[in-house]
């Protein structure tokens, strides 16, 4: 599996490559661009992506483009290759776009001065961040933790650690103390970067009091805490650990050697939930990330030039990693950043953000569309919204009102929706139409990008051929961004992703094929859930809820939601009976916010006596998640349970699902 055509030859692009592809435009145009690149990308892989990487500045050629083992795993792409991501994100742009807007912030308050960074604004900030943290000692392989509002300063330091080789590992400033501390320990972070205070919305949230809370909890491997002054108010202060960014970053000198990373070492971690336990750091590395995040956002966005590109995603999820930060700089586009929150101060907040900065490429989650969408259209009406060139979609699967809602009412009835689906663990966008060159169909997130081979499978693993077909959602072939580990723990990669199903990457997502091959994604087969675009553990949350002094049990499900997507509901068994029900499930809430945060909190707390059981002790999640949907069709067989009456008890004390 591994070849080399690509050293004696570099630079060159000479490879030994049918001749049609010697001059292959990364950028696809027509339906006949598509079936030829995907085509390529199946027979020749290595040829297919050595070609794109070739378009990047390598400080040395790769030896091989790809040596795979999906047993292991173990995955190495453009092995021996040597870079730095941030030198394709900027110093390659400077010479042609220097004066060109690569950051374009937008803050909460749409009042308050927007901010633009050039290219050579952004490079600079970015060295004299890198120098600041080599001050700090931070050294190559180190682990940054990050807990930050969305402001540039957070996509300068990430790109600062990665001029240096440091890991950046981002935590969501939504998560808790509890969290987060996990989080800092789990990778054993030396530097912890966080502003003094966020202003989301109308919220003031206090970021550095959270992280010291956090630290507070046994993270001795954190020597400081770097903090970035935004709101001004008045923080607490611990001496010698803590440290203002101005007197960091200020007197830096504004050039920083970049250091030199093999392809494979490590980008950076960002923590995701999973079936079972405490979140997993997937592990991204240097070159392939850089490779596929470039030719995924310049396909699926058709980017081009001078267009603004708007992803309203949080850079502590994926999303922001790979499609505000380096996905987007990669192609040396223009990135419009946004602070707040889409109904603040109005619900035309992205509306306004659109037509006031000519926005081309618009990316968001259905759960803003339908959140928006249920506060009527006169807000986006009276908009002038005809900048706009793509849509984007992604998180959870966009039902079809939503989908005609964003369509009709934000794209005029014209503009291509891309639906696009991937995970934190595949690092970029897999399936997506392409807008303009590939079929669009509500709720199907159409077809594979070139380089990804998608499969269906029952569950013995068997793939399933033809069309018109469903399955558990599998990968057949490596493509450049797939995770290469979680940090710490590579048996629980293995397990987790690999071993599933033998020799296939295992996505935990259902999909269908219709009759032309298009795919759907149904949902999570897993006991993971997705709530307005959070990816959430059940079992998290039962841990969560188990953590109240007077739970003995509880078990979670997700049920539809009309605006989340899905909800969360959670059954409870408590020691002594309740007297005062809304007292407790307050404190069932605040137990959650406590170990997790806001974003797991229960939609519906069930009080129950008991939970249906198999002989072997498990809970009988199918049955459970039935009555949280207020699903009146039989309950299935129940035989095998050991106390089926508890099932009757259940549905008799369910609750409501959610209106709105
Ligand atoms: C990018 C991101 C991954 C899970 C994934 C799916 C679900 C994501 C779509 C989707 C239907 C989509 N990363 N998902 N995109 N389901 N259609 N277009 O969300 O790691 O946080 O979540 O999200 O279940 O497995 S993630």
């Amino acid at each position: 599996m591994d070849s080399s055509p690509v050293k004696s030859t570099f630079g060159k692009a000479e490879y030994r490559v049918q001749d049609k592809l010697k001059t292959m435009n990364p950028l696809i145009q027509t339906r006949a661009d598509y079936d030829l690149a995907y085509q390529k990308s199946v027979e020749d892989p290595e040829g297919f992506w050595a070609e794109l990487a070739s378009t990047f500045e390598w400080k040395k050629p790769w030896d091989s483009v790809l040596k795979w083992d999906f047993i292991k795993p173990d995955i190495q792409w453009f092995a021996g290759g040597k870079l730095n991501i941030t030198e394709n994100c900027l110093d390659r742009h400077l010479a042609t776009r220097g004066d060109q807007t690569a950051i374009l912030w937008e803050p909460n308050d749409p009042n308050a001065e927007v901010r633009r960074y050039t290219y050579r604004d952004l490079y600079h900030e970015v060295c004299k961040t890198a120098n600041s943290l080599k001050a700090l000692g931070v050294k190559k392989g180190d682990r940054i933790c990050f807990y930050m509002p969305m402001v540039p300063e957070l996509a300068i330091a990430v790109l600062a650690c990665a001029r240096i080789g440091a890991v950046h590992s981002v935590v969501f400033a939504g998560f808790s103390a509890n969290a987060l501390a996990d989080r800092v320990k789990d990778a054993a972070c030396k530097v912890v970067i966080c502003s003094d205070y966020n202003d989301r919305g109308s919220k003031h949230i206090p970021v550095k009091e959270v992280v010291d809370q956090a630290l507070a909890m046994d993270c001795d491997c954190v020597e400081h805490v770097l903090v970035l002054k935004h709101t001004g108010d008045p923080v607490q202060w611990t001496e010698g650990r803590d440290l203002w960014w101005h007197d960091q970053v200020d007197h830096q000198p504004d050039t920083c050697p970049a250091e030199v990373m093999d392809s494979e070492d490590m980008l950076f971690i960002l923590y995701t939930s999973g079936s079972t336990g405490k979140p997993k750091g997937v592990v991204h590395t240097c070159g392939g990330y850089m490779v596929f995040t470039w030719y995924s956002f310049l396909n699926v966005f058709q980017y081009q030039d001078n267009d603004v590109y708007f992803c309203t995603a949080d850079i502590g999820w994926i999303t922001g990693h790979s499609y505000i930060v380096y996905g987007p700089l990669l192609a040396g586009a223009t990135t419009l950043m946004f602070e707040g929150v889409p109904t603040y101060p109005t619900p035309s907040r992205f509306w306004d953000i659109v037509d006031k900065h000519k926005v081309n490429q618009f990316y968001t989650a259905p759960t803003a569309i339908r959140a928006l969408m249920a506060m009527g259209e006169e807000w986006v009406t009276g908009h002038d919204l005809s900048s706009l060139k793509v849509l984007g979609s992604v998180g959870e699967p966009i039902n079809e009102e939503a989908w005609k809602w964003y369509h009709d009412h934000v794209g005029r009835g014209t503009v291509p929706i891309v639906d696009t689906w991937w995970q934190t663990e595949t690092g970029g966008i897999l399936i997506s139409p392409l807008p303009n060159v590939t079929p669009m169909k509500p709720c199907y997130a159409t077809l594979p990008l070139p380089g990804i081979q998608p499969c269906l499978v029952n569950s013995s693993g068997e793939e399933i051929e033809g069309n018109d077909v469903e399955g558990l959602l599998c990968m057949k072939f490596p493509w450049p961004s797939i995770l290469r580990t979680t940090y710490g723990d590579h048996e629980r990669c293995r397990t987790t992703y690999f071993s599933m199903y033998k020799g296939m990457y295992f996505t935990g997502d259902g999909a269908r094929r219709d009759a032309d091959g298009l795919y759907r994604i149904i949902g999570r087969v897993d006991d993971v859930i997705n709530v307005s675009g959070h990816r959430i553990g059940t079992a998290e949350v039962e841990n969560a809820i188990n953590c109240h002094p007077d739970v003995v049990e509880s078990a979670v499900v997700g049920y539809p939601h009309p605006i989340k997507g899905q909800g969360i509901y959670a059954y409870v068994i408590t020691q002594h009976e309740v007297k005062d029900e809304a007292a407790f499930r307050k404190e069932v809430l605040q137990v959650v916010t406590k170990e997790i945060g806001p974003i797991a909190k229960p939609d519906q707390i069930q009080l129950v006596t008991g939970l249906p059981k198999t002989r072997s002790g498990k809970i009988m999640r199918r049955i459970l998640r039935k009555i949280a949907s207020a699903d009146t069709s039989g309950m299935g067989d129940t035989s095998t349970l050991l106390n089926p009456e508890i099932v009757d008890e259940i549905k008799a004390g369910a609750l409501a699902p959610t209106k709105s």
